[in-house]
């Protein structure tokens, strides 16, 4: 249908140009890191310019693999040519962002600059770009920050032309583009209800001509169906070079289609300028709009068309496994795709606007969204700094005002907490003062451009804080990171901080605006704790948490944090670079516990047997059988779920709170598990277990590995060469493993230490430590062994709970194998030191290895043994 249209404007408006072109020029930059003082020196033959392709950012590499990724000015230049067309036309050149300074550049003259990296913004270059000619573009781009928000953040600040840059020709009667990058048309619905609709259009028209025309401006209003449902003409004369707003509030719908998250209906709203004296079309622009209206209960939450809506979802950072932010509409559009499938009716877009592809697939699939700008932690208390903060909320506002997704407009984020840790407190006060009242200036920017949105700011924990100052009740909607059970505390404090926040304000509309907690593939464990990074220690959290949330109705609406792991170019945990609270991995394969919130947020059936995170491991027999029971875990909603492991079953379960475990036996090689389930379903897959044998001198295999991961309660695979170091374990008879110690515990919610270990790729092996063990003793059979023996010391600043110095002797059957080793001494500090040795197993005494304190502690962090001969 919509493509009929096309053809028959194309037919109609000869002597005007029949549809505006929209073109992309992603291809074909160059790009240069070289420093450069001016564009003059852009043409010396000196720089080295790389040929690229936008989406683009220079820190695909380094940020992931430094703290110091290159953050600075980049230069960019690119040759194109204007579309011919017949009628002279107006142009304009839209980049949709840039991280985060740009400097525009056409044909040798500045045409502006922009600050400010997720926003879209517009230069005319009508009467700058030749016609006949190649026009070439020069942009100087840079990621500092220094004045632009954000100032901090836990993620990268990717630098770059990260986004398409698009040239737009048009009649020179058209759709003019506001101030703010907005496509000219602001779209309201006044008055929605089962009954009715009603639309308001604000619209812009431009006239590029020296001279005035009569033009009709017509709005028309279709339903899903293209059906005409109302239409609306006005006529006015728009003097040469004059820009006119018109109003259209004549369009209505009686017995609208609604939208929802369950009926994303949209209508549509075909703007066109029509050139009276000619009849031609001049311009015309299309608009999807969904009809819903939506109220907030301080006890009851979230209301969608009258109904309620307990809104549960997630927080999305936009950038992706090795390529950064520079990414294509189709990874935002996948995005909304799975944060639809897992069941989410919610998002919050954080900390930033994202591309408008994102909003777009929000409105299409029914995902009621959050949008913020980077006000992150802190503030500076700098006029411009402010003017620019209130400039890229009014673009985020204008530039997706249309999208009905969109409920709540954010202001910042945690926006004390970096002030708090960066000023003593005699210093703090006129920072929350003015962050205070920065806030309420934002609100009412919100409220004047927008008054039908909410507002709201995501605070962090120390409540407290927010109270004093003010800042928790600027909003009409108040949003806490809740972080009880990862930083600090367990699960049960989220439900005692939202329930205490909820009496103490019961006037308050709250939301969870953040609460997770982090995994990492490699990291297994049936003792999970906070902090470890396993996969199953994140299972638990969220299994505890979102029945908390279901049953409060207060609570209007919960995103976890977050959607994927993404960059953190400063974080060091178990996979430095990079923050894993994702429920999805860096590349958006699904974690097993994106299931967990698929199997209680969907209708349709869920059944997925949730070892896919680890489909190998290492297991020790615990009796002579070497059969090993292991808890299997089937993330369901369906009523009754039957197991069966190597073609037998294991029983029939119901699931509660979304899942069932099974203990089953698991053997040596590859086990096949399948689960089915009422509905006909049935998930089946393979996990690859390598059992070590319960009496461990009777082993016959010449190939016998076993490590261990030192201090530790995680199994811990490397992802390359699948080696697993199985969790730290107290020695028994006929078996190996510690004796004496302790695991290195920094603080009660911690264990490792949370610094990059360079040197290799195991980070986590190396992060967990064993304090003070006399040693550790496995009951091998006689043979010769290569012993590894893995150390590395935590920095100096993580020394308050060990001793600065460590010396030790290790002796490995009684031989001494590293007298008065000192681990930092030797490099060992951050770094990764590996010692390899081969010893004889002899007379059935196994191998045993001894750690003798000298001055300190002794300390090891990994271990592994394999049989040589
Ligand atoms: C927060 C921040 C977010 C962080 C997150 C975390 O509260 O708002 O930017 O990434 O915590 O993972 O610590
Ligand atoms: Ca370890």
């Amino acid at each position: 249908m919509k493509q009929y249209f096309i053809l028959l404007f194309a037919f109609l408006s000869v002597g005007a140009m029949a549809e505006r072109s929209v073109i992309t020029i992603n291809d074909n930059w160059q790009f240069t890191k070289d420093s450069v003082s001016d564009v003059a020196q852009l043409s010396d033959s000196h720089i080295n310019w790389e040929n690229i392709n936008l989406p683009h950012t220079w820190n695909a590499e380094d940020a992931y693999v430094k703290k110091n990724y290159h953050r600075g000015t980049c230069w960019y230049k690119k040759e194109f040519s204007l579309p011919k067309t017949d009628v002279s036309a107006s142009h304009f050149l839209k980049f949709e962002g840039v991280l985060s300074y740009a400097e525009v550049y056409l044909n040798g003259k500045l045409l502006g600059t922009h600050k400010g990296g997720y926003s879209a913004f517009v230069f005319d270059i009508s009467n700058i770009a030749k016609l006949d000619q190649k026009n070439s573009l020069w942009v100087k781009v840079n990621n500092e920050n220094r004045d632009i928000p954000p100032l901090m953040g836990d993620f990268t600040m990717w630098g770059g032309i990260y986004r398409d840059v698009r040239v737009v020709t048009v009649d020179q009667l058209h759709f003019a583009y506001g101030e703010f990058g907005h496509n000219g048309i602001l779209i309201q619905t006044p008055v929605v209800s089962q009954a009715k609709a009603t639309v308001k259009a604000t619209v812009d028209v431009k006239n590029d001509l020296s001279t005035a025309s009569k033009i009709a401006v017509k709005c028309v209003l279709r339903d899903n169906d293209q059906k005409i449902v109302a239409s609306q003409s006005l006529t006015v004369t728009i003097a040469g070079g004059e820009k006119k707003r018109l109003i259209f509030e004549k369009l209505s719908v009686a017995n609208p289609d609604l939208w929802s998250p369950d009926a994303p209906t949209l209508y549509s709203i075909e703007t066109e300028i029509v050139n009276t004296k000619t009849n031609h079309v001049t311009d015309r622009l299309l608009n999807n709009i969904g009809f819903r209206w939506f109220s907030v209960d301080a006890n009851k939450g979230f209301f969608l068309n009258g109904k309620h809506l307990k809104l549960v979802g997630v927080n999305r950072h936009q950038d992706f496994d090795g390529l950064g932010s520079a990414l294509t509409d189709e990874f935002h559009r996948r995005d909304m795709q799975l944060v639809k499938e897992m069941g989410a009716n919610f998002i919050r877009i954080a900390h930033y606007p994202q591309d408008d592809a994102v909003l777009d697939a929000c409105d299409k699939l029914g995902i009621i969204a959050w949008e913020e700008i980077p006000i992150i932690e802190t503030v500076l208390l700098d006029e411009n700094f402010e003017l620019l903060c209130k400039t890229n909320f009014k673009e985020m506002i204008y530039q997706h005002f249309n999208h009905s997704s969109v409920v709540l407009w954010g202001l910042m984020n945690e926006s004390i907490w970096g002030t708090i840790r960066l000023y003593p407190e005699d210093k703090r006060e006129p920072y929350l003062r003015r962050t205070h009242l920065f806030a309420k200036e934002l609100d009412s920017i919100s409220k004047a451009i927008d008054p039908q949105r909410l507002t709201t700011i995501a605070h962090h924990g120390d409540r407290p804080a927010y109270e004093k100052c003010g800042l928790s009740s600027v909003t009409d909607v108040v949003g806490w990171n809740v972080y009880n059970g990862w930083y600090g505390g367990d699960t049960k404090g989220f439900a005692e901080t939202v329930d205490a926040e909820h009496s103490e304000h019961p006037e308050r509309i709250l939301m969870v605006s953040e609460y997770g907690a982090g995994s990492d593939k490699r990291l297994q464990t049936l003792r999970g704790q906070s902090f470890d990074f396993s996969i199953e220690y994140q299972q638990q959290y969220h299994e505890a948490i979102l029945p908390y949330i279901l049953e409060r109705d207060f609570l209007a609406a919960t995103a976890v944090w977050n959607m994927n792991d993404f960059g953190s170019a400063n974080r060091d945990e178990s996979m430095p670079r990079i923050n894993n609270k994702g429920l999805m991995y860096y590349n958006r394969e699904p974690k097993d516990v994106y299931y967990y919130y698929q199997a209680m947020l969907t209708k349709k059936p869920v059944l997925h047997i949730a070892t896919r995170d680890w489909f190998m491991k290492t297991l020790v027999a615990e009796s002579p059988t070497n059969t090993v029971m292991y808890p299997v875990k089937v993330y369901s909603n369906l009523k009754s779920i039957e197991l069966f492991v190597n073609g037998q079953s294991y029983g029939k379960m119901t699931p509660e709170n979304g899942h069932a475990i099974w203990m089953i036996p698991l053997k040596n090689g590859v086990n096949t598990l399948i689960a089915r389930g009422d509905m006909n379903r049935e998930d089946a897959t393979t996990v690859d277990i390598k059992v070590i044998p319960f009496d461990l001198k009777s082993s016959k295999n010449n190939l016998l590995e076993i490590a261990l991961n030192c201090g530790s309660n995680c199994d811990f695979t490397d992802d390359k060469s699948k080696m697993s170091w199985i969790a730290d374990r107290p020695y028994t008879q006929g078996s190996f493993g510690y004796i004496g110690g302790d695991c290195y515990k920094p603080n009660d919610y911690k264990i490792g230490f949370n610094n990059q270990v360079y040197g290799t790729r195991n980070v986590p092996l190396f992060q967990t430590i064993r304090l003070g063990a006399s040693g550790y003793k496995f009951d091998v059979p006689d043979g010769d062994y290569e012993v590894e023996l893995d150390f590395a010391e935590p920095p100096t600043d993580n020394q308050t709970i060990i001793p600065a110095e460590n010396i030790f002797d290790v002796f490995i059957n009684n031989q001494l194998i590293l007298p008065k080793w000192n681990i930092a001494e030797n490099g060992g500090r951050c770094f990764a030191i590996s010692k390899k040795v081969i010893v004889t197993a002899s007379g059935q005494e196994g191998i045993h290895i001894e750690l003798k304190a000298i001055k300190g502690t002794t300390l090891i962090n990994g271990l592994k043994i394999c049989r040589i001969e």
